[in-house]
């Protein structure tokens, strides 16, 4: 049964690949659009595979709104060292978008830029198409999976836009999950959470804002101590970690523990 699962996935994986690469042939350009909180972690492993690498990109830290300002410029500093032009943009406030707009026609200053949107689940992509377009074509909404099919978008006289489904790597992961890109009931809250936590930022804002999250020894035990604090107890008393874990990812999630980022850019030159 496992193994049926896990041949199931992989299948859905395949397919989703193909039809990405047959996508791909009626674009010249890619922007790679990646989670400011995390540019390495969210990006998709799909961007490294050879007919995806060779392409012409602009790299978009997206929700840069959550991420700490001096990590994000850490982040475009190490990505434009690598020669990929970097931008960070915040699509709900439509705060780096013109830059965007700028760096694609950088790209092929001469020819139509027919650029595919590409990234994981969630990370606002669609957000990022209507920005740049300046209409709402596409459609966006507060969980992944939102855009089912692709669609192209004229964004300018000289640049169409292909809006894609997000594409997550095989399993996800309980950070990905942590970022929200996986869908409510395909991830555990639990291991999320544990994910966040073990990010030392994070320890330090959850243990300033409830005493025993941070210095804790285990996720386990820090996030009892955020149940009591939240006052998430299940039936008979005992404390939900379940529950406690939702709100902590919701409130990591919508920005409400403050600006963080959880990853810091590797110190060498290369791409992450
Ligand atoms: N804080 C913040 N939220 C954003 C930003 N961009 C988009 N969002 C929100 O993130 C959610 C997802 O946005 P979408 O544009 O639908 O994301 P997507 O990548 O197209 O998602 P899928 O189509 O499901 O893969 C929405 O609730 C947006 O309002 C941003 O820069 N900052
Ligand atoms: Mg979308």
């Amino acid at each position: 049964m496992a193994e049926t699962g896990r041949e199931g996935e992989r299948q859905r994986a395949r397919t989703r690949r193909l039809r990405l690469e047959a996508a791909l042939r009626r674009a010249n350009a890619l922007i790679e659009v990646v989670d400011a909180r995390a540019p390495a972690a969210s990006r998709s492993p799909l961007m490294a595979r050879g007919r995806f690498a060779a392409r012409p990109r602009v790299v978009v830290l997206a929700r840069a709104d959550l991420a700490r300002p001096e990590v994000t410029r850490l982040w475009l500093e190490h990505l434009g060292a690598a020669g990929t032009p970097a931008l960070a943009a915040d699509a709900r406030a439509g705060r780096g978008t013109a830059a965007v707009l700028s760096a694609l026609r950088r790209l092929r200053p001469a020819a139509e830029v027919r650029a595919m949107v590409v990234g994981l689940p969630n990370l606002g992509k669609s957000s990022l198409v209507n920005r740049l377009a300046g209409t709402a074509r596409a459609a966006t909404g507060d969980r992944p999976g939102v855009t089912v099919g692709e669609q192209w978008v004229r964004a300018r006289p000289w640049l169409l836009l292909l809006d894609e489904p997000g594409v997550l790597p095989a399993g996800g992961s309980p950070l990905l999950a942590a970022l929200g890109c996986l869908a409510e009931g395909e991830y555990d809250p639990e291991e999320a959470f544990a994910a966040l936590w073990s990010v030392d930022e994070v320890r330090a804002v959850l243990g300033r804002r409830w005493p025993g999250a941070g210095e804790a020894p285990t996720a386990a035990q820090a996030l009892e101590a955020c149940a009591r604090a939240l006052g998430a107890v299940a039936s008979g008393g005992r404390w939900d970690g379940r529950r406690a874990a939702r709100q902590v990812l919701g409130l990591f999630r919508s920005g409400r523990l403050g600006r963080l980022s959880l990853e810091l850019p590797p110190s060498g030159g290369e791409e992450p």
